[in-house]
């Protein structure tokens, strides 16, 4: 075949046939088929340059016989080490303990780039398209990726940025993402982020493994072509690294780097409080946790010191793998909540992640960002020698402690925050979400993606002293929320707790019923000494520059609220997810853009009197 295919290739096969992969080659005929001979050598060149380790796909097959050699024996890989509560801080928003790492944090805001995880298909969600593209919720149905970006944008406009560098965003997207990804971004012009700050990261596939002897899989129609499955999002550090993405913004003098998930609209809530806790306590790595509840779907933090060599590693230890190690070593009855608090006293890792640049530079050099692999077989006999279909190594982004070295093992550390304020992604389609919330978990649908979205806002609002009513219970597709009232504020009018004291400024004299919308666009500033809303208000804030002040603020109408729909009605396939659509009966607006440069404030002078009530004949336009 020396005329079909290039001396590299040829040197691949060889070596792939010495490993074992005979059988790659075994449907090859001289003369014929040589386009497609051609393409699955492409194929083959291509897993084998993508493996981050020196002998590529040699590598990789030696990796997946060494793992699987291991699930097979049914070994514990966790076994010898003992678990313990590790070191970090368990915050409650409205809390002066709260304010204070936030405070803290807020200058490093500005010192920080973002690295959305994105190259998940989301098969448990059954949705067709990208998950980031879905709206965060119906009141204004901006996407996720346009709320991630308008946060960084916002971040940057009110705490700066370090020299000329704007707060850069990188995606790690996939195969099965990356086409969307772009057009979604280029549609709408990077959602206003300057596109040279957006760095796009492409993880490879690997290829699939169909014994124990870690044979290559072939794809069953076509022996031509390699069956490939994601690697998970553990490659996001090798991409780090390969791409110099990493070393480039330590360069240009950021700090920190938060690594993300693609429908967590809550994340950023907490971030500056969270740079305050890595800031204090030194951490190189510091996990996004929320309170955990027994046998929840999410990962435990866990501190690991091992039996013999004392070594110690804070890491997640996910959740399946959670209860065994526990009735091994300290806790007979397992994952189990403690009595006293009625939560797990291990925090749950909800992989967001911040990292201290300078550390995790100079790991990646050592490292070159590998991750280590696991693999999870479902096999077809009690032996253990056959698997029900082919399998593939995985790697996780939260298993880094396990490349660090020295002192660094011991800065690592969580910042544990109430999961109705910093955790609510959308993961799941409608019946495993109600099946969930039937037993007791967080259904992770889009509905309640969207009722967190409004409810952690609430809270927010609530905590800083204003009288929000809390909203009826509603049951769409069989999943049950509080939902409302619906408060939707711009990452660019406030964007952490802390700034919704000077929006909010009325406290007591805010008064928000729990059927009402109230929605603050734009990047204006806004203060709200006095509302009394029960109905739909949005208060368009306008550009940077313009500064509005509510005194006295009236909006009484028939508001917004959820119409149930039918799965056959032709609606999109994010409204189905939902089961309703928003019906917006009537609406208060204004927009505040037009006094840009002085503050306005109403209740003066002309423009409404300070009394806004929809005048006959205005429903029809509200506007
Ligand atoms: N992702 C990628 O970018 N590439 C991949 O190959 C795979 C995923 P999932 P997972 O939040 O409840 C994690 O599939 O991995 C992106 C933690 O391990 O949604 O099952 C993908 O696009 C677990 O401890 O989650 O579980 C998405 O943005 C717990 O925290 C992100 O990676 C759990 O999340 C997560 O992928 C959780």
């Amino acid at each position: 075949f020396a005329k079909t295919i290039s001396k590299d290739e040829m040197a691949l096969a060889k070596k792939l046939v010495d490993d074992g992969q005979g059988h790659l080659f075994a449907h090859w005929k001289a003369g014929k088929e040589s386009k497609k001979i051609k393409a699955q050598m492409a194929a083959l060149m291509q897993l084998h340059k993508s493996y981050p380790l020196e002998e590529g796909l040699l590598s990789y097959t030696k990796n997946a016989r060494d793992l699987l050699a291991v699930s097979k024996a049914g070994k514990n890989p966790l076994e010898g080490w003992i678990p313990s509560v590790p070191q970090g801080e368990s915050l409650t928003v409205g809390t002066p303990e709260y304010d204070e790492f936030e405070s803290a944090g807020l200058p490093l805001l500005s010192k920080t780039g973002f690295v959305l995880v994105a190259g998940g298909l989301g098969e448990r969600l059954g949705y067709k398209g990208i998950k980031v593209e879905l709206p965060t919720e119906s009141c204004t149905e901006i996407c996720y990726l346009q709320y991630y970006i308008e946060t960084i944008i916002a971040i940057q406009e009110k705490y700066g940025t370090v020299g000329k560098t704007h707060l850069p965003l990188a995606i790690m997207v996939s195969d099965d993402t990356y086409e969307k990804t772009n057009t979604l971004l280029k549609k709408n012009k990077y959602f206003g982020m300057d596109k040279k700050y957006v760095t796009i990261m492409k993880q490879e596939k690997v290829a699939a493994i169909s014994s124990n002897d870690g044979k290559i899989a072939q794809d069953e129609a076509d022996k031509y072509k390699i069956e490939c499955k994601p690697h998970g999002h553990g490659d996001v550090h090798s991409l780090m690294h390969s791409s110099g993405t990493a070393a480039r913004w330590l360069n240009a003098g950021l700090e920190y780097c938060v690594f993300f998930q693609d429908t967590n609209g809550l994340g950023f809530h907490t971030l500056a409080a969270s740079l305050g806790v890595s800031s204090k306590l030194n951490l190189v790595m510091n996990s996004l946790a929320i309170p955990r509840k027994a046998k929840q779907a999410v990962g435990a933090v866990c501190q690991l010191t091992n039996s013999e060599t004392k070594e110690e590693r804070t890491i997640n230890v996910e959740y399946n793998q959670l209860d065994p190690l526990l009735r091994a070593t300290v806790s007979a009855d397992g994952d189990v909540n403690d009595p006293k608090t009625n939560f797990s006293p291990y925090p749950g890792n909800i992989n967001q992640l911040l990292f201290s640049l300078k550390e995790y530079v100079e790991n990646l050099k050592e490292t070159s960002g590998v991750m280590a692999e696991f693999v999870n077989p479902k096999y077809a006999d009690p032996a253990k020698t056959i698997f029900k279909k082919p399998t593939r190594l995985e790697c996780m982004m939260q298993d880094y402690p396990m490349v660090l070295k020295g002192e660094d093992t011991k800065r690592v550390g969580f910042t544990s925050v109430a999961a109705d304020m910093c955790f609510s992604p959308v993961k799941n389609d409608v019946i495993s979400g109600a099946q969930a919330q039937a037993s007791g978990t967080h259904p992770a649908v889009a509905f309640s993606g969207e009722s967190d979205h409004y409810n952690a806002v609430a809270k927010i609002v609530r905590s800083v002293g204003c009288k929000v009513q809390v909203g009826e219970k509603k049951t769409f597709n069989g999943v049950t929320m509080i939902a409302g009232p619906k408060i939707v504020v711009s990452p660019g009018v406030c964007c952490q707790p802390g700034e919704y004291k000077s929006t909010f400024a009325g406290g007591g004299n805010v008064m928000i019923t729990g059927g009402s919308v109230l929605i603050l666009k734009g990047k204006g500033k806004v203060t709200i000494n006095s509302l009394k809303l029960d109905g739909a208000l949005i208060i368009d804030t306008g550009g940077l520059k313009s500064e509005t002040v509510f005194d006295n603020l009236v909006v009484e109408n028939k508001g917004w609220t959820e119409k149930a729909v039918v799965e056959a009605a032709n609606n999109p396939e994010w409204v189905k997810m939902r089961g309703f659509v928003m019906e917006k009966s009537e609406t208060v607006e204004i927009i505040c853009s037009h006094h840009a440069g002085k503050p306005y404030k109403w209740g003066e002078g002309s423009v409404g009197g300070g009394v806004v009530e929809p005048k006959e004949g205005e429903e029809e336009d509200p506007k």
